[in-house]
């Protein structure tokens, strides 16, 4: 799947996480029995810029998984009542952690020991006494690796907008956003018209083409703050905080409008293409009780002949 991504798409991704220039500080979670090993171990980690959370109680690793959603996590080999190796199966089994970079530090010299633990889900095995440059170098190689691929993993490779998945991962956090602040949230369901016919007159490339000139003109004209996903294959699924639905529809319908005035090529002809679009606004309900909603004034949409904005 690497050889598909532009290089630029690639970039633009990875900025996303580094806003700019700066690497934001790669969030690392240790868990150490011995509190004067962990103190250390905040202190190298926090000098070198990066954010550590420190634990000494194994029973404390789902919350702080949780509470402090880590990027890296480096773990004590042996710890009373259980192993490195256990916390490491109990990260895996979750799906969201499940290329989350896990370093073991130990006293453990034995190479065969040392590689049975990285079979059970480790990536870099660090002995004690630690060297700090070397954990670093660690940390900051595992940490680069993992942001971009979390960056792939989270973009559709065609139109560079978030994908299904993340989308609507994007869209319960908005909705707890929405909930705490209590602010309005609008959800969007947008299909382009007839699109069949755009890939059977003018082939799959072109088909393609428009799916990229729709994304970028919807980049362009909506908020920073808003979310553009590819929900489908041709239908895209836009999340727009602390916007009214009165609001959402009028900046919908302007790009709409433009939209459909602007002449897609295909050799020596040009086409125009419309979509259609179903909004709708949080209730203080579920997710999918909003996409379902949003997914019917589509529908309707559709139904009074398309190129159109239904809420
Ligand atoms: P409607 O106005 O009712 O939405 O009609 P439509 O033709 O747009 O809808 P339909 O769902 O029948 O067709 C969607 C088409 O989108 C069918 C599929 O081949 C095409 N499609 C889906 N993903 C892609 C893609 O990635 N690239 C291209 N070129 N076409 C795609
Ligand atoms: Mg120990
Ligand atoms: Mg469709
Ligand atoms: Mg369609």
């Amino acid at each position: 799947f690497f050889p598909s991504v532009d290089p630029g798409q690639l970039i633009e991704k990875i900025e996303t996480y580094t806003h700019g220039n700066t690497v934001e500080p790669y969030r690392v979670l240790v868990l150490d029995d011995s509190r004067a090993q962990a103190k250390f171990m905040e202190n190298v980690l926090t000098r070198a810029g990066m954010t550590a959370h420190i634990i000494t109680d194994p029973m404390q690793i789902i919350h702080a998984l949780e509470a402090f959603s880590p990027e890296i996590i480096v773990l004590d080999m042996y710890m009373p009542g259980c192993t490195g190796m256990e916390i490491a199966r109990v990260i895996r089994q979750q799906d969201r952690l499940h290329s989350v970079p896990i370093i073991y530090l130990s006293a453990e010299d034995d190479v065969s020991k040392q590689l049975h633990a990285m079979s059970l889900g480790g990536d870099d095995f660090l002995t004690k006494p630690i060297d700090p440059k070397h954990l670093i170098a660690t940390i900051h190689n595992r940490g680069r690796r993992a942001r971009s691929l979390l960056a792939l993993m989270i973009r559709d490779s065609l139109t560079g907008l978030y994908n299904h998945t993340h989308t609507l991962h994007l869209l319960d956090q908005e909705i707890v956003k929405a909930k705490q602040k209590d602010q309005p949230l609008c959800f969007a369901m947008l299909d382009i018209d007839y699109f069949k016919k755009i890939n059977d007159t003018y082939g799959h490339p072109i088909g393609d083409r428009v799916l990229r000139s729709l994304s970028m003109f919807l980049k362009q004209r909506l908020r920073k703050t808003d979310h553009i996903g590819r929900y489908g294959g041709e239908e895209f699924a836009l999340i727009l905080p602390n916007t009214r639905e009165s609001d959402a529809k009028n900046v919908i319908n302007e790009i709409r409008e433009r939209f459909a005035e602007l002449q897609q090529p295909a050799g020596t002809q040009e086409f125009r293409v419309t979509f259609s679009c179903g909004v709708a606004t949080w209730q203080g309900e579920s997710a999918q009780s909003l996409c379902e909603r949003a997914d019917g004034a589509l529908y309707d949409a559709k139904g009074l002949g398309r190129n159109t904005v239904v809420s």
